[in-house]
């Protein structure tokens, strides 16, 4: 099952930036139950293009901003409900949050997506389904028509456990307005949540799939006629997905994990940034990022890309001009006819220097320091083929990255 050109596009973007901003940053919760006064809301530094720049600088192709999380509060001026940034202070009430960070993100050339959860736990009419349905449309519709190219819905599966809404509805406005946005994990999905919120994904990292894990807080999953829907990670820079004051950013090794167990595994990153009161990135959050980018780079650096030889045991030789010192391996796999590789292994001299399942976009091994002038790499998966593959040779001294000892996000329902 091949991916559409929409999704290949998706995939080979990589690295997104997840923002985690509303009420709740003002309330010091993550969820809060939709009776928060927006009298809260006043970001009196907001800017927008800080963000979106933090965000280009770190490598991001694109941002998900939180134009309305579960308690229902709405980061543009909707027609929908009072309950939004008009009935704020901030900007006298006439500011549009989703409006300055599109704008911006078309100013710095990322993608811009939003996320508008489904569960709303402020809407008089969520309890009546046809009503909501129709709220809830008329939401998505102003999104799709008022901001400008969006490359992402993101729709969110929390809260909404035993709850069906008019999926074929909501997605008509999807297709209509937004036909390239790629749609995470309900209605009409075209990516998938990859079943955790600690930002890895596990081999094998499997494109075609016929369901979904629905959300952190339930063990529920939704089946799908098997497709093509390839997974994001997304995980905080915080512990919090909102800025809360005693939060800190996690280590540039333990970001460095979580990107190997990523992008490194083939699936994309979504990684959250809350902006705090002020409507700013936290200094001490874009020092870390900046200190995890430089050392990605530097491990990354001093690519040899190697000359492939595909043989018909299915196995391929990469070869190099000359011997190269090196310990990182990168293979990407041809994804034209489909996932194919089931299985791989790089071998040196005949022994194994790393092996797999699944290699997809990218799949990056990081092995002990090694000479080469070639390398062996063993497929399995009818079809399988190698689109291309190179070793790194910058940062010889790098030590494989850890996840903390006993880290989890949090799989309880925050209250
Ligand atoms: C979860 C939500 O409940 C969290 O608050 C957050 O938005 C995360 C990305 O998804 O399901």
């Amino acid at each position: 099952m091949k991916a559409s050109p929409a999704q290949l596009r998706w995939q080979q973007l990589e690295f997104g930036i997840f923002i985690h901003f509303g009420i709740n940053t003002f309330a010091g919760k993550e969820w809060s139950d939709g009776t928060v006064s927006p009298s809260l809301f006043n970001p009196v530094d907001f800017d927008a293009g800080s963000w979106v720049r933090v965000a280009k600088d770190a490598g991001a192709k694109y941002l998900i901003l939180t134009a309305k999380h579960h308690d229902g509060f709405c980061l543009w001026p909707t027609s929908t409900t009072d309950y939004s940034v008009a009935a704020s202070p901030w900007r006298g009430g006439s500011g549009d949050v989703v409006r300055s960070v599109a704008d911006a993100c078309a100013d710095f050339g990322l993608g811009f997506g939003v996320y508008l959860s489904p569960w709303d736990r402020n809407a008089a009419c969520y309890d009546d389904p046809e009503a909501y349905d129709s709220f809830y449309t008329q939401q998505l519709t102003e999104l799709c028509t008022g901001y400008g190219p969006l490359m992402e819905l993101w729709f969110d599966g929390a809260g909404s456990v035993g709850r069906s809404y008019d999926w074929d509805r909501i997605m008509a406005v999807a297709s209509l307005h937004q036909p390239d946005a790629m749609v995470f994990n309900m209605g009409q999905p075209t990516i998938r949540w990859v079943g955790n919120e600690n930002g890895l994904a596990a081999d094998p990292v499997q494109y075609v799939v016929d369901q979904t894990l629905d959300s952190q807080y339930t063990e529920s999953s939704s089946t799908l006629t098997a497709r093509y829907l390839p997974p994001e990670c997304d995980v905080s820079l915080r512990r919090g997905w909102f800025w809360h004051p005693d939060d800190e950013p996690k280590s540039t090794e333990h970001l460095l994990a979580i990107h190997h167990q990523s992008v490194g595994m083939g699936a994309n990153l979504l990684l959250n940034l809350p902006p705090d009161t002020r409507g700013l990135i936290p200094v001490e959050d874009q020092a870390r990022l900046r200190e995890w980018k430089a050392e990605l780079d530097r491990r990354l650096s001093g690519a040899v890309e190697a000359a492939l030889e595909h043989h018909d045991d299915g196995s391929v030789t990469m070869r190099f001009p000359t011997p190269v010192t090196f310990n990182y391996v990168e293979l990407v796999e041809d994804l034209g006819s489909g996932q194919r590789i089931t299985h791989h292994s790089v071998t040196h001299d005949g022994g194994d220097l790393a092996t797999g399942l699944t290699v997809g976009n990218r799949r990056l091994h990081q092995v002990p320091v090694t000479t080469a002038i070639g390398l062996r790499v063993f497929l399995s998966g009818p079809g399988a083929v190698l689109a291309s593959a190179r070793v790194y040779t910058g940062a010889l001294d790098a030590s494989p990255p850890r996840i903390p000892e006993g880290y989890e996000a949090p799989t309880d329902a925050p209250e």
